[in-house]
């Protein structure tokens, strides 16, 4: 880049560090006005002017950081992929954009060139590869940020065929797409930095029942989107016959009767690492048991505003809500997905279109100002940034719904799983973990006892009945004694249970093998291995959590 650029590009950065600021003073302010309007959270005007200038100084500060952090990123390790290889041949950009169809399929990355088409139909996201096709994966690669492991660049670089010419090389890195993330605590387990997918750390999960919110686990496929709660608008449409659109503010929505759920949210994929570890490979982010957290929401009730909309006229069966959001992926796609419209409207189900998380305004990383809560189903239905509900015949089309949370057997390998026919997640089963201790810490035996605790949920409204540990494989058990839970009644309890036991010992015991199971209010109970329910997305992995531990007497 000439000197020119570089200092062009940093007067652009500054410029954008001081809207920043700006807008998270605007922001700022607007969530305390919204707090007011509810007449809820009594604050002075005076605290928060105060806040917001230190928010955003803070933040100011931030993206200092987050830039600093950008220049160590960009030296990740690569693996030498994209470097100049003088043994190969030079293609033009013009020659490399004709090979974009599954017959012949090239991509760019830095210098590389590289012909995957072989690699096409095992890709874990499905056809979305089709978007880089001729083209350079970089700008794909800086939003879906998973990519970039050094497994992945060798398997890039194992599939190179030429250099990019000189004269076509374009500058793709991705400053811009993340300056603006939120601020995170320090003590989230970051999974993947870009986009941001951070698990709560065990011990802080059983350190309240109501997780914190700078606590709670965090899981974007994209840049967190920027919008304005005053400006927010949430469109409905219903299509039945003729189209019906009505949009709504989140001052219109306030005139709804405003109710709130406690329910935790758990990512499908929450304990995937151990179906990993324990059985064979499978894709995605390798979560421990840190992708659920429990939390009060408030808002207004789906089932009110579609009502409102007029949707009783209809017949419901076999037709589907489509959430989407306001974040965008590589090529302009917002998130989205949909659950059938029976379960949308079943009111035992208590979906919220929720404004609130905890008494507190959403935070950004889970979805402000708007986002929609199904409670007990897997938390990719609770679309954050919520901006339309549609009522369709038909499920959401887009890659989300329909190339990811869906199940299938131990068999089923990339090559042969149709995910068309597979049916979509909508509820989770039964699932637990042991929390404190960890596997592999050293434990006090206080009078031959070890104390444990952990988390058990499940998912359509099931409520747990009884968490059993054993101490030694399965020959006996011992049942947990305090289960705190929500006092909603049991085909309606989505919030988890936080479980205590004490486990006797033996004198001189100086190793001590635990695993964990619950059962629900319909009797279900989880499974003892991975391996029979081991699947290539790694979802849904509920088995027995296990861990060995030392004793100290
Ligand atoms: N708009 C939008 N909604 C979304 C997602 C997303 O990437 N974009 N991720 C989903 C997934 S997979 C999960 S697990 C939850 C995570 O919610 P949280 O970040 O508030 O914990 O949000 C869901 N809603
Ligand atoms: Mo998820």
């Amino acid at each position: 880049m000439s000197l020119k650029n570089i200092l062009l590009r940093t007067i652009n950065q500054k410029n954008k560090y001081i809207n920043l600021a700006a807008t998270a003073v605007k922001i700022n302010q607007e969530q305390y006005n919204h707090r007011d309007q509810n007449n809820k959270y009594k604050k002075t005007v005076a605290t928060a002017l105060f806040s917001s200038v230190l928010i955003g100084t803070v933040l100011a500060e931030k993206s200092k950081n987050n830039k600093k952090e950008l220049k160590e990123n960009n030296e990740e390790n690569t693996c030498g992929a994209g470097e100049k290889r003088p043994d190969l041949p030079t293609y033009r950009a013009e020659e490399i954009s004709k090979h974009n169809s599954k017959k012949s399929f090239w991509v760019t990355y830095k210098n590389g060139v590289y012909d995957v088409t072989s690699f096409l139909p095992s890709h874990p996201g499905g056809d979305q590869i089709m978007n880089a096709g001729g083209y350079s994966i970089e700008p794909f690669w800086n939003v879906y940020g998973m990519h970039k492991t050094k497994e992945i660049y060798a398997l890039l670089e194992s599939y190179r065929i030429g250099n990019l010419h000189e004269d076509d090389m374009v500058d793709l890195s991705d400053e811009e797409l993340w300056v603006k993330e939120p601020i995170r605590d320090k003590r989230l387990i970051v999974k993947t930095s870009k986009p941001f997918n951070a698990e709560i750390p065990a011990k802080l999960q059983v350190a309240h029942f109501d997780t914190p919110n700078e606590l709670f686990y965090v899981r974007q496929h994209m840049p967190v989107p920027e919008l304005d709660s005053s400006e927010h608008r949430v469109r409905v449409t219903i299509k039945n016959g003729q189209t019906v659109t009505r949009e709504f503010s989140l001052q219109q929505l306030d005139q709804f009767p405003r109710t709130a759920v406690r329910a935790a949210l758990m990512c499908a994929g929450n304990r995937r690492s151990e179906m990993n570890e324990q059985v064979k490979p499978v894709k995605g982010i390798s979560w421990q048991g840190g992708a659920i957290s429990n939390a009060v929401w408030e808002g207004v009730l789906l089932i009110d505003v579609l009502k409102a909309c007029g949707l009783e006229d209809t017949s419901t069966a076999g037709k589907h809500v489509i959430f989407t959001g306001s974040d965008i992926d590589a090529t302009g796609v917002n998130f989205s997905t949909s659950i059938p419209l029976e379960q949308a409207l079943n009111p035992k189900n208590r979906i919220l279109l929720a404004t609130h998380m905890n008494g507190a305004v959403l935070p950004p990383d889970h979805g402000y100002p708007l986002r929609v809560i199904v409670p007990g189903a897997p938390a990719v239905r609770s679309v954050k940034w919520l901006e339309s509900i549609t009522i369709s015949k038909d499920e959401s089309s887009s890659h989300w719904h329909q190339k990811d949370y869906r199940s299938f057997n131990a068999s089923k390998t990339w090559e042969t799983a149709d995910f068309a026919s597979a049916p979509p997640i909508y509820s989770l089963p039964v699932t637990s973990a042991i929390c404190d201790p960890a596997h592999g810490d050293t434990v006090t035996a206080k009078n031959g006892v070890v104390e444990i605790r952990g988390y058990a949920y499940s998912g359509g409204g099931a409520k747990i009945l009884r968490v059993d540990i054993s101490p030694d494989c399965g020959k006996t058990w011992v049942q947990a004694e305090e289960m705190q839970s929500d006092d909603a009644p049991p085909q309606q309890h989505y919030a988890w249970t936080l479980w205590t036991a004490r486990i006797p010992v033996s004198k001189g015991q100086k190793e001590l093998e635990l695993w964990a199971k619950a059962t629900d209010s319909n009797f279900n109970t989880q499974p003892e291995r991975f391996n029979d329910i081991w699947n290539i997305r790694g979802v849904l992995s509920n088995a027995y959590h296990r861990i060995k531990v030392q004793i100290k007497h």
